[in-house]
């Protein structure tokens, strides 16, 4: 069994620095030495390095924050996801914000359009252009993929196949979403398990209904997109946007390890993990030639660790 990791250390899609350091701490803190020990072959040639393009030419267009940037990143994300997948070797995607979804998922269906969709986190991340009060586009990677508004040509977005299906994406650990959201998933029939939902059945049977919903016949491939903010800000307190009352310890991982177990994960995204305090980038060694923690407080452009 292989594991390539996909370091992308991007927060173009939302307005905090930080996020952008996540893979880079993962990293360092042994996260391939952790994999290889658990018997998995892992491949890692470093963190991605993103082309740049300046906040002058990557105005807003309507209320999207950043468009061409985020569009630029998620497309080369998704043809590196997407090259793993067809081998046949698991993609482990470390983010970086949610915005870069859009491509780890494009990636994923590029080889197998029918996948099923398992998005844990805190938000449903399925805002539109229309919808967004924020302009964040980690808040709408979701409705790119499925789809949810036209693309004009001449949208950065137009290379986003939007073949996603609302049968094929299923939520856990939802408790912050947008009244829009709201609206979109229940028009949509998109099936959520919130927070209220693992409480009342608890863990075991919430991933087991995922599946029945998304994975009936437990015979379609597998991505698996987890933003650690799905988890309670006292098990991962360092994100950009905590919720309060989310997943405990064992529950975060009783979903990776549920889903692993059946057999069909081709892909997983560990997303908007980045560093606060007590913990300090100053205490950890930098990956050479990206910069460190020293990138996002000099860059005039925080969204890209330059090399
Ligand atoms: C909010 C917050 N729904 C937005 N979203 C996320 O900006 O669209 N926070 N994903 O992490
Ligand atoms: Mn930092
Ligand atoms: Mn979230
Ligand atoms: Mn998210």
């Amino acid at each position: 069994k292989t594991v390539a990791i996909v370091g992308c250390p991007f927060s173009g899609g939302q307005p905090k620095p930080g996020v952008d350091h996540g893979p880079i701490h993962l990293i360092n803190a042994g996260l391939a030495k952790q994999l290889e020990a658990l018997g998995w072959k892992v491949e890692f040639g470093g963190h991605h390095q993103f082309e740049e393009i300046s906040a002058e030419n990557d105005p807003a267009i309507g209320k999207l924050k950043n468009p061409r940037l985020v569009s630029k990143v998620s497309k080369a994300v998704a043809d590196t996801v997407g090259g793993h997948v067809q081998q046949g070797t698991l993609a482990l995607t470390l983010g970086g914000d949610h915005s870069l979804a859009m491509g780890t998922i494009s990636g994923t269906l590029s080889k197998y359009p029918d996948a099923a969709v398992i998005w844990v986190d805190a938000h449903a991340d399925i805002n539109t252009s229309e919808t967004t009060e924020s302009g964040n586009i980690h808040g709408m990677p979701v409705s790119f993929l499925l789809g949810l508004e036209k693309q004009e040509e001449s949208s950065p977005f137009a290379w986003v196949a939007p073949i996603l299906k609302p049968n094929k994406i299923v939520y856990i650990g939802l408790r912050d979403v947008d009244a829009g959201e709201k609206k979109i998933l229940k028009e949509n029939g998109i099936k959520a398990f919130s927070m209220h939902e693992v409480d009342k059945y608890g863990i075991g049977k919430v991933v087991d209904m995922a599946l029945d919903h998304v994975n009936p016949d437990r015979d379609l491939p597998i991505h698996l997109s987890f933003d650690v903010d799905a988890l309670d800000p006292s098990v991962a307190p360092s994100t950009g946007t905590p919720v309060r009352g989310g997943l405990t310890f064992r529950e975060g991982h009783y979903i990776c390890e549920a889903i692993y177990e059946t057999g069909l994960l081709v892909a997983v995204d560990l997303m908007e993990p980045e560093l606060i305090p007590p913990y300090s980038s100053d205490t950890v060694t930098p990956v050479r030639g990206l910069g460190g923690g020293s990138a996002h407080n000099s860059s005039p452009r925080p969204y890209l660790i330059s090399p």
